[in-house]
């Protein structure tokens, strides 16, 4: 039996419950085997993020090189990723490359700590995300990270309306970036059912099409890296061949599983630091 591979191209959790530690296990769950191109090494603690180490560029092109010439990953995941440099690596790779089913979490809204400030900054530097939505079949921004990233990018747009109207939102995002299909995440407000937005422009499929995924937002502490998980979780279901529109709906799905089965479990109760989605 063949098992397909997805490579996880992201940051390493020290704390186990993000980055490439989620992206495995998540994979695994599913009957994917994993391989990974770390871009940067992070340490974790109670206060979430503490201090994060780049990947030296040789190493980490010679990851992505190994793993798209030896193992032809049949999905890939794109994660945190550090420095510009690291980002126009990955592009070049993609271009070079041009592997199918790649899912791209551009990670911007701190969940812990304030170190990713330094990725939130750079996908709004100039050209970075319309440079890279050619190559991605699917990006997945939550809602207050599609915010942040089309009012940097248009400043004639208001925050009000964009956070009235996720299916503006969504179409915005594919249409200003240039992707052909985002899963616009809500859940980050205090409401209690989440509608995830998927808009899909692909010309393969005539009509912008737009599809809801509307599910309970659950009482669990339990919630860091989901959305590791979550794009794993996709990029995984790609890989076994699923469409993008079932490969979105079972990634949640499964999430939503998990993190219900997960939520009475302590992880490091020390801590003020919530617990993993736990796979
Ligand atoms: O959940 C975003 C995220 C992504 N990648 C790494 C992380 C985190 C959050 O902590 O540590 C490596």
């Amino acid at each position: 039996m063949k098992v397909p591979v997805m490579l996880t191209i992201a940051g390493s959790d020290s704390s186990g419950g993000a980055g490439i530690q989620a992206d495995c296990a998540a994979a695994r769950y599913v009957g994917v085997f994993p391989i990974c191109a770390v871009s940067c090494v992070t340490s974790q603690g109670k206060s979430g993020l503490r201090k994060i180490m780049p990947v030296n560029e040789d190493i980490f092109i010679d990851q992505l090189e190994s793993a798209f010439e030896d193992f032809k990953p049949e999905a890939v995941k794109i994660g945190m990723l550090p420095t510009e440099r690291h980002i126009r690596i990955v592009i070049d790779c993609l271009r070079k490359y041009m592997p199918g089913n790649v899912v791209l979490d551009p990670i911007m809204a701190p969940t812990a700590g304030n170190t990713e400030e330094l990725t939130k900054e750079m996908w709004k530097k100039s050209s970075l995300l319309k440079d890279i939505s050619p190559f991605i079949t699917l990006v997945t921004p939550n809602l207050p990270e599609a915010i942040d990233l089309l009012l940097n990018f248009d400043q004639n747009l208001y925050e009000c309306q964009l956070r009235a109207n996720s299916s503006a939102c969504a179409e915005l995002f594919a249409v200003d970036f240039g992707f052909s299909s985002v899963l616009l995440k809500g859940g980050h407000g205090e409401e209690s059912k989440i509608t995830d937005t998927l808009f899909q422009i692909s010309r393969y499929i005539g009509e912008p099409k737009f599809t809801y995924f509307s599910h309970d937002k659950l009482p669990t502490p339990n919630t860091h890296g989901t959305g590791c998980a979550l794009s794993s979780l996709i990029a995984s279901e790609l890989a076994l061949g699923e469409s993008l529109y079932s490969a979105c709906e079972k990634g949640i799905s499964i999430l939503q599983s998990s993190l219900r089965r997960n939520s009475n479990n302590q992880f490091y109760p020390q801590s003020g630091l919530s617990g993993p989605a736990f796979f």
